[in-house]
């Protein structure tokens, strides 16, 4: 299989050189298909997570510093291009490392791309105002970098989730230093390397690998980071929360979620039903916006079950390029995602397959839906972050806002209804970052402000959003005579 050109082992890239952890520690990366190791990257400690963030301080004090907003994105656009060129090579190593089929490696690929052409695009567009203040008074606002991100990343969707964090960040002039998981950090690398070749000034762009209460504690905790982009677990969150708090500097956190899809019986089913089956199916349902709870009004609970059944019944856990399931991260995961089927407290709908050719020793689960399950229930209020969908019935509009806002999470919401008015009151109603109506857009959307509220997280990234997040405004006032 293709390996793109990490070189084995993979180093850290610190101020423009790739450098072995000063320990000289190195780590194996196991591969989800077949769960055998097949690389090894740097097992990184404080020192090196130190000389990082050195290195973006000196590249914002320097070259990167000096760059004019459309000269930053010209960088990115000329990066943008060059992950097209090694997409399919991307894409390979990507399903290597990570495990997700290669067809939806390929996508995470076109969204990376697009993710720095957007953001390449944006650099120069974000500016800040003239203010009517006090006569022979000028009064203006001015957008500026954090100065050094820090830039934390899971594996379920790494180089997009580098994408939408980095790319905003470095196009409002930031310099970034970026800890992916160790589940799947080697494409991350690469897209290093890629920008490199693409002109990026030494330091603009570190990359740190090692475990996450390492090298991830001691970059959430360093002095020198001004701002920190997170996207994983709450646990972790709420301890990057207070590592942030105690350096006084801001966060985005994005925590997933247990987002409900939400069926009213006037609804085109039809379209729905694989919808539905998609957003918790895909990517072996370790996305965080999932729709891992799908809520029937009665009236047409027999007649989706029986068609959501009929496809959950069909998806094979397999290592195809095309499958739309593939083996999950870890055997960590899976033993965690087959606790919870094996200990749901409600009936067994439907469950999918294993494919015979699939290795033994990799990390596949069969998928599963549940149902009537009972909103209190874990199936139904814990993140699972797996293949499991818990389908809850419902009589009244007002019962379906009380269990779909009634967990601890808020990211996205699927409304499915040809009624008007009904979408509108349900957009407002649903406590979370995101609705759709009609459609369901897990994991997609550049373009689109994204986040959560309460466990969920706070902040948006995606979207034009996100640049006011990763900048701050300055406010000059200017008196002349
Ligand atoms: P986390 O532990 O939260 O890992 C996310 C990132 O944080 C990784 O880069 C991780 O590094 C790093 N990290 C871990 N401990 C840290 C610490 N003390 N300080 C700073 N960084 C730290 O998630 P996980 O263990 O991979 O997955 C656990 C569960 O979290 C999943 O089952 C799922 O429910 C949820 N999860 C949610 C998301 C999204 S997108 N919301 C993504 C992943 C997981 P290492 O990987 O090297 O430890």
């Amino acid at each position: 299989m293709p390996h793109g050109r990490v070189p084995p082992p993979a180093r850290n890239l610190i101020g423009g050189e790739w450098l072995p952890a000063t320990s000289g520690a190195v780590m194996p990366m196991i591969s989800p298909i077949d769960g055998q190791p097949f690389a090894m990257i740097a097992e990184s400690g404080p020192e090196d997570v130190d000389a990082a963030v050195r290195a973006a301080r000196t590249a914002l004090e320097g070259d990167w510093g000096r760059l004019t907003a459309a000269e930053r994105g010209r960088l990115m656009l000329r990066l943008a291009l060059r992950i097209e060129d090694e997409a399919e090579a991307l894409a390979q190593l990507e399903t290597r490392d990570n495990g997700k089929p290669v067809a939806q490696s390929r996508a995470d690929m076109t969204a990376v791309a697009r993710y720095f052409e957007y953001y390449g695009g944006a650099a120069d567009k974000l500016h800040g105002e003239v203010i009517p203040f006090l006569n022979g008074y000028d009064a203006m606002s001015m957008r500026e970098p954090h100065g050094v991100t820090a830039h934390i990343i899971p594996w379920n969707y790494p180089v997009q989730i580098f994408g939408r964090s980095v790319g905003a960040a470095l196009a409002m002039g930031n310099a970034t230093v970026t800890k992916p998981a160790e589940d799947a950090c080697l494409t991350i690398l690469r897209i290093g390397e890629l920008a490199a070749e693409s002109g990026f000034p030494p330091g603009a762009i570190n990359i740190v690998t090692g475990r996450g209460m390492v090298a991830g504690q001691a970059l959430s905790e360093h002095p020198g980071v001004d701002f920190i982009s997170f996207t994983g677990s709450p646990e972790v969150g709420q301890a990057i929360h207070i590592a942030a708090a105690r350096n006084h500097i801001p966060c985005t956190l994005e925590l997933g979620g247990k987002s409900p899809q939400i069926v009213f019986d006037d609804a085109d089913l039809v379209a729905a039903a694989p919808v539905i089956v998609n957003a918790i199916v895909q990517n072996g349902g370790q996305t965080c916006s999932a729709g891992s709870r799908v809520l029937i009004q009665r009236g047409i609970w027999e007649r989706l079950t029986t068609m959501l059944a009929e496809r959950f019944a069909t998806v094979e856990a397999s290592p195809a390029e095309g499958a739309l399931l593939g083996p999950l991260i870890s055997a960590r995961q899976k033993a965690r995602v087959e606790r919870y089927i094996d200990e749901a407290d409600a009936p067994l709908i439907a469950r999918g397959r294993i494919a015979q050719d699939a290795p033994a020793a990799g990390f596949y689960v069969a998928p599963a839906l549940f149902g009537p399950v009972d909103p209190t229930s874990p199936i139904a209020q814990e993140e699972i972050f797996g293949p499991v969908l818990a389908a809850i019935p419902f009589d009244s509009e007002a019962e379906a806002i009380a269990i779909a806002n009634g967990t601890e999470y808020g990211l996205v919401a699927g409304i499915w209804t040809k009624d008007g008015d009904r979408q509108a009151r349900m957009a407002r109603a649903m406590r979370c970052g995101q609705v759709f109506i009609n459609s369901y857009g897990a994991g997609g959307g550049i373009e689109l402000p994204f986040g959560g509220v309460r466990k969920s997280g706070h902040g948006r990234e995606k979207g034009f959003a996100a640049l006011y997040e990763f900048s701050r405004l300055k406010t000059v006032v200017h008196r002349f005579t």
